[in-house]
């Protein structure tokens, strides 16, 4: 029964418990469309917290240089309402940072989204009550909150990661992570700057911070693989046409392979003569894009073989676009294959190695050794710096998990119950853990898709299975042990078929010294995943035990 008046907790009479159906953690793409459903079309009370002191998740903390999305902008928003769908103007082929940030802050506005939702507030923990099948939720500002359920919207990266070299805090110049940039800006105009990290925030951020300081210094660990975006203003046609077959396109998306609206070609990279798969190869990478790898041949990320040609294609590309050829060696990646770890789309990144300011520093074949008050050394020596980069990625997945104390039944804590890696039904649910649904948890397709079209399909999902509960007077949902490792099993045998297990990547935690090393987003693509979680839904949701309230009472008063 919804309901927000303050009550106070029967075990606790000297504190003040805020009472809610539901807490939304997070407040970007995935918490901002989850308050919309559960508050203004189901008319729950929900109340969402926020780290952040506005709305924007991850786009509201990653504002390097640079920042853009690698999903072109007419798919890189909801579909979940027509009207803003039509009257949204983007205006490149990629959207940046900002204008993300822009269009996040419209949907706010537009459906009036911040009013139940509490900025620079972190959940600090999550308990579930069996006595009440409720969560006792608790924030760093000191609220209270019961909730019948708990929804995370906590991002996939979204805590950041510097690693932990010795001598990092005696630096004497100043140092900032891509994942948490400041908002004013970073002047770089004449410094000495040293990047670490060559992911998608570092080849996203070097060319624009070579561009801009005195000299730049990148610190690379391994060397990617990159396709150009081919960034540029979107062609008014184009979007015009976008507009008209918007339903059709974003059909195309959620029952796709990458949540793209590409059309996959289904032949082997194997099945073409050299001189075809070239000039297919070649006419992706005019393009630009994810295209080079959705809609090239079916079989780059699975066969070893056909791997081969599409890393053998990007290697001489590299080798043509680095004119030193000592330099394009060290950046020219052997030892994995393309799509191994998470593609990148990249502008002007190689050509940046050409510039007379730009030095490419082999940390694989000279380690860093410490940050001293004066730069980084190396075993090769120092090199002396005004400013340092991390763009050394995340605690994917499972980080922001683990720093919320979650507890479900008889005390379990998540981060226990994950420590030899997340375990999840369908990515939503996780047993022990009743009325705990997740978006885009690790499991689900998520970051392997493009996000926007997941989240929808999850934030839907979740809504159903409510709404379902409400119809049927059901009170409490749990994930069974049995169905969850069903699952688990099933994501792990798809991802040994895949290249995604034959490098260090974070979708395989690699990148955190200690975490196990399991794959963990969903490879089978968001079309059979949502297959999957549709034909869930139509049995019954098979896989979970639905019960109605036994707790009488005790739930009542907090209900
Ligand atoms: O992080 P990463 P990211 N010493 O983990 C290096 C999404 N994203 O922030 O490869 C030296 O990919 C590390 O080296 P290695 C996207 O999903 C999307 O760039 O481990 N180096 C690597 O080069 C992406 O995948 C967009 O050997 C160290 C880098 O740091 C995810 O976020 C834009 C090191 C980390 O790369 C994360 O991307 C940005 C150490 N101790 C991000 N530790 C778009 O859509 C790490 N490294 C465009």
């Amino acid at each position: 029964m919804p309901s927000s008046a303050a009550t106070t907790d029967v075990d606790r009479p000297d504190v003040d418990v805020r009472v809610v159906d539901a807490v939304v953690i997070g407040a970007g793409f995935a918490g901002l469309y989850m308050n919309r459903r559960l508050r203004d079309e189901m008319g729950m009370t929900v109340q969402v917290f926020e780290a952040g002191d506005d709305v924007g998740g991850t786009w509201y903390w990653n504002r390097y240089p640079g920042a853009r999305c690698d999903s072109e902008s007419y798919i890189y928003c909801y579909s979940f309402d027509k009207d803003l769908m039509q009257e949204w103007e983007w205006s490149g082929k990629y959207p940046e940072q900002p204008e993300i940030l822009r269009y996040l802050n419209h949907v706010a506005d537009r459906f009036d989204l911040r009013r139940n939702i509490a900025f620079q507030t972190r959940v600090t923990a999550a308990h579930y009550d069996e006595r009440t099948d409720r969560w006792d939720v608790e924030t760093d500002q000191g609220d209270k909150v019961s909730a019948k359920f708990v929804v995370t919207a906590v991002g996939c990266l979204s805590s950041g990661q510097i690693p932990n070299i010795p001598g990092r805090d005696t630096f004497r110049g100043d140092s900032y992570h891509t994942g948490a940039w400041p908002h004013d800006g970073v002047d770089f105009t004449g410094k000495r700057v040293g990047v670490i990290g060559t992911g998608s925030s570092g080849v996203q951020s070097i060319p624009v911070i070579a561009s801009q300081a005195g000299h730049t210094y990148v610190f690379q660990r391994t060397p990617q693989y990159a396709v150009p975006a081919r960034h540029g203003t979107v062609d008014k046609a184009f979007l015009d046409n976008v507009k008209k077959n918007y339903d059709d396109l974003y059909e195309q998306a959620r029952w796709s392979l990458g949540g793209q609206p590409y059309t996959l070609k289904d032949r082997s990279a194997l099945s073409v003569s050299d001189e075809e798969r070239q000039a297919i190869y070649e006419a992706a990478w005019q393009e630009g894009g994810f295209k080079f790898i959705l809609s090239t041949f079916n079989d780059i990320g699975a066969d070893r073989r056909a791997n081969d040609t599409a890393s053998e294609f990007i290697r001489a590309k590299i080798r043509e676009m680095v004119k030193d050829p000592e330099v394009a060696e060290k950046l020219v990646p052997v030892d994995h294959p393309f799509t191994s770890k998470r593609a990148l789309i990249d502008t002007n990144y190689f050509d940046t190695y050409n510039r007379n300011n730009v030095t490419l520093v082999d940390i694989r074949h000279a380690p860093i050794q410490e940050i001293t008050p004066a730069g980084i050394r190396t075993e090769d020596g120092e090199y002396e710096l005004d400013i340092i980069v991390f763009a050394t990625g995340f605690d994917a997945m499972t980080g922001t998990f683990n720093r919320i104390d979650i507890q479900g039944r008889d005390g379990e804590k998540l981060k226990e119950k994950w420590a030899h890696g997340p375990q999840t039904y369908l990515g939503v649910a996780t047993a022990g853990f009743p009325n705990l649904f997740m978006i885009t948890g690790p499991g689900s397709p998520s970051v392997l898709s493009n996000m926007p079209v997941s989240i929808e399909q999850h934030v839907e999902w979740i809504s159903g299975v409510i709404e379902h509960m409400r119809e049927h007077d059901l009170d409490v949902i749990e994930a069974d042990a049995g169905a969850e490792r069903d699952w688990v099993a099933h994501v792990n045998d798809i991802a040994e078929q895949t290249m995604f297990m034959l490098a260090d990547s974070w979708y395989l935690g690699a990148n955190i010294p200690g975490k196990p090393r399991v794959f963990m987003p969903y490879p089978g693509g968001v079309g059979p995943y949502r297959q999957k979680c549709n034909e869930v839904a139509e049995a019954g949701y098979v896989g979970f035990t639905l019960s109605a309230d036994q707790t009488a009472g005790a739930a009542s008063s907090a209900s």
